[in-house]
């Protein structure tokens, strides 16, 4: 009988290591021979000996490290498909045969994945069975020389035989020990997996495979497929084979796919959380040029090669009007598809034609405005992306976007919401940004906060002097207004405009009465001439008592056209002169007076009151009674109750 114990004391680490190297230099007979699994899975591929796609394999190495293998094709021709695997390796392995040393895919795979920024890995010498020991020697300083000043520089050497067996296990020993030296793959940012394999599983439905390069998805949840734009369900994982409800970065991820749009899906694709991300069209990198490649000339054509997904780009010099082999300058890429990039993504770019590798470099903005040519600033902006400095990145973004919130500024950094929420404030501590209310939060560079408070109070300045007999601007009128001095800036939110104006009012600049905003101590300019109609009004309506006239035959009266004069009545009703009981009746403020005593009066003898008695006490008919009953009933003077009201 066997028993197995999972005490789970350390948990499993996930690393993926990668093959590359000349064709037929062993990569696929060393994967099988270390795993048991053959990664050629196709009748093709075991027909002509040859590897033509991504093949994958997996391999438990003491218990506490599990390894996905990507083994990847070595013919030139396939290399399109080597760089569908190899964007999310953590350690490579390159492959040497013995009988042949270093081939041009040698050299090619190796510039990708020193492009890719891969970190970590080794060498392995194939076919040791084939050669003299003084050969193998010869191959391994040969190898030494070949890479020295990458990251491989003194990175282990390791012969290896797949017929004799010989350093397989030393290659085991120390594939383990670089996988605990690897960094995981962060579990702790928004979810992103790009598809390398789909497929129809019968009695199942779309099946799609990729390395999970980042945060982690569930059972059950919605994931989001860019560039269809449409939202899937995740019926089921699968890690390794075996079916799990969660799957994390750093994990070979088999998903079952709900909805018919899954049967869509296609290498180049990629999955993530979903109403996080925005596809983009155009990036901008850092980008370098190959010492092989030949100069690159602005606007040139070339194969774009990001994660698993492949497209077109035109190259737009930032820096100068062609790019020298062996330099790296800023550009943007204008893509000929759509796709999900994140900064701190990798590419590779290949030679229109005749096809071949010549550079690549790292994402630094995935939503990038169109810069002028050598523009300095654009160059010191990318500089600050480049630097990776989080603090640096975030102040710029903001000040890119004039007011953004914590998610859109996580569709450009990749980072989670709650992190940007997070740097923000110490930004805010600083004073170079404003944080705008609760969740959902604004974030606001300091410098465009108070420019808007200038344009605000500029605007109110200007519109008082234009319309000296208006109370002042409605908010809404006021945002409108806010027109920015950047282009790339939008008017202002509601939230921005409240968070202003409670600034200006803190400041004692302005005063806000509903939803008129006035500057402080502006009041309404009039004219003798309108000051004496607005008082003339006022007379009339005092006069009339409560058997008031028609507002319209007050008005018609005056001397003074009917806007002007419709001004002055909504001033004598703003200032409470004059009181709107309903749409027709308008009193002065002293008949209501009067009218409030007499019913006080009246509550000594007796709190009931009927209509009949109202129209006694105040020698109305029942068509002014009733409105004015129910304003005093608004105004809690009396309370309605059955037919009659008591009086309060
Ligand atoms: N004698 C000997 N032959 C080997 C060894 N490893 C691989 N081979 C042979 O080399 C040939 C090519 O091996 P593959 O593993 O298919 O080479 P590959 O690098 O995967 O080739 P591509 O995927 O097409 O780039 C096969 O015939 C293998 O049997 C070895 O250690 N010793
Ligand atoms: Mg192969």
């Amino acid at each position: 009988m066997h028993f197995s114990f999972n005490l789970n004391l350390t948990p499993m680490r996930h690393v993926i290591v990668g093959t590359a190297g000349h064709i037929d230099h062993g990569k696929s007979a060393l994967i099988l021979a270390l795993t048991g699994m053959d990664p050629d899975r196709w009748e093709e591929e075991k027909r002509r000996g040859i590897t033509i796609d991504l093949g994958f394999a997996h391999l438990d190495l003491g218990g506490d490290v599990r390894i996905g293998f990507i083994d990847v094709p070595g013919h030139e021709r396939f290399v399109k498909n080597m760089l569908a695997g190899v964007g999310g390796v953590d350690l490579v392995m390159l492959i040497v045969a013995g009988d042949e040393s270093i081939k041009p895919q040698t050299r090619e795979h190796f510039d990708i994945c020193k492009l890719l920024g891969v970190r970590r890995g080794m060498v392995v010498v194939t076919k040791s069975d084939l050669v003299e020991p003084e050969m193998l020697e010869l191959v391994k300083l040969e190898v030494q020389d070949f890479v020295a000043g990458s990251f491989l520089e003194g990175a282990p050497i390791i012969a290896t035989s797949v017929h004799t067996g010989e350093g397989l296990e030393e290659l085991k020993g120390a594939l383990r020990l670089l996988s605990l030296e690897a960094p995981p793959k962060p579990v702790d940012l928004p979810f992103r997996l790009p598809i390398d394999r789909s497929f129809v599983m019968k009695g199942f439905g779309a099946v799609v495979t990729g390395t999970l390069i980042a945060g982690s998805v569930e059972k059950e949840s919605e994931v989001e497929i860019f560039p269809l734009a449409s939202r899937v369900r995740v019926r089921g994982i699968e890690v390794y084979n075996a079916p799990t409800d969660r799957a994390v970065a750093g994990q070979r991820t088999a998903l079952n796919l709900a909805g018919t749009e899954a049967r869509q899906i296609t290498r180049g694709m990629v999955l993530a959380a979903p109403g996080v991300f925005q596809p983009a069209t155009a990036l901008d990198c850092a980008m370098t040029l190959l010492p092989s490649a030949r100069p690159l000339k602005n606007y040139a054509q070339v194969h774009f090669h990001c994660g698993t997904t492949e497209t077109r780009a035109r190259v737009v010099m930032l820096e100068g009007k062609e790019m020298s082999p062996g330099t790296t300058a800023f550009v943007q890429l204008g893509l000929s598809q759509p796709g999900l990039f994140v900064p701190g993504d990798r590419f590779i770019i290949r030679q229109f034609s005749p096809v071949t590798t010549i550079g690549g470099g790292i994402i630094l903005d995935n939503a990038p405005s169109k810069h002028r040519a050598k523009d300095l600033e654009t160059i010191d902006a990318l500089r600050v992306l480049h630097s990776g400095e989080p603090l640096a990145r975030l102040e710029l973004l903001a000040k890119w976007a004039g007011e953004a919130s914590p998610s859109t500024l996580a569709a450009r950094t990749g980072w989670k919401p709650a992190d940007i929420l997070r740097l923000a404030r110490h930004l805010e501590a600083q004073k170079s940004l404003v944080i705008i209310g609760q969740p959902p939060t604004v974030i606001v560079p300091t410098p465009h906060f108070t420019q808007l408070e200038r344009l605000a109070i500029e605007q109110l300045d200007q519109f008082h002097a234009a319309n000296p007999m208006e109370a002042g601007l409605s908010k809404e009128e006021l945002r409108a207004r806010l027109e920015p001095a950047r282009s790339t800036y939008k008017l202002p939110s509601p939230a921005l405009l409240n968070a202003l104006l409670q600034s200006l009012m803190g400041q004692g600049k302005i005063d806000v009465q509903g939803e008129v905003v006035r500057l402080s101590g502006r009041t309404i300019r009039l004219s003798d001439e309108e000051i004496a109609a607005r008082d003339q009004i006022a007379i009339a309506f005092e006069k009339a008592g409560l058997a008031v006239p028609a507002a319209a035959d007050v008005l018609a009266k005056l001397r003074l056209d009917r806007t002007r004069a419709e001004k002055l009545l909504r001033i004598l009703l703003r200032d409470n002169i004059l009181v709107k009981v309903s749409e027709e009746l308008i009193f002065h403020r002293s008949a209501l007076r009067e009218l409030r005593d007499k019913l006080a009066r009246r509550k000594v003898k007796d709190i009931r009151l009927g209509v009949t008695d109202f129209k006694d006490l105040t020698g109305l008919s029942r068509k002014y009674a009733i409105p004015l009953l129910e304003y005093l009933d608004r105004e809690r003077v009396t309370r309605r109750e059955g037919e009659g009201r008591i009086i309060l």
